[in-house]
């Protein structure tokens, strides 16, 4: 399946970044999670909806309103970025999470 297209090493890393952000740990991320998310790693400005509206549109394909993290790989796939997708997330996100790791 796409998994495989990911490293096993990347695979970790983009499961840990999933981990923080799906605080409550149902295994997807809701728009909401996101922005906390965003606040958690100092970002200033605060995601535009419309930003989430269109990440959403890209990543939710079973459009049940959560982000799962086959739904998270399959998107970093088809967007060609085997790392957490920059479309996926506010870029300056993706930008603090990769100085993380
Ligand atoms: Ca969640
Ligand atoms: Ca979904």
């Amino acid at each position: 399946m796409v998994v495989s297209m990911i490293t096993s090493q990347e695979e970790a890393q983009l499961k840990a970044i999933f981990a923080m952000i799906d605080t409550n740990r149902d295994g997807k991320i809701s728009k909401d999670e996101v922005r906390a998310f965003a606040v958690m790693m100092g970002s200033t400005q605060p995601i535009k909806e419309e930003e989430l509206n269109m990440v959403w549109a890209l990543a939710d394909t079973d459009k049940d309103g959560l982000i799962s993290y086959n739904e998270v790989v399959e998107a970093g796939n088809k967007y060609g970025n085997k790392q957490l997708p920059q479309s996926l997330v506010d870029q300056t996100i993706v930008q603090k999470v990769n100085f993380v790791f």
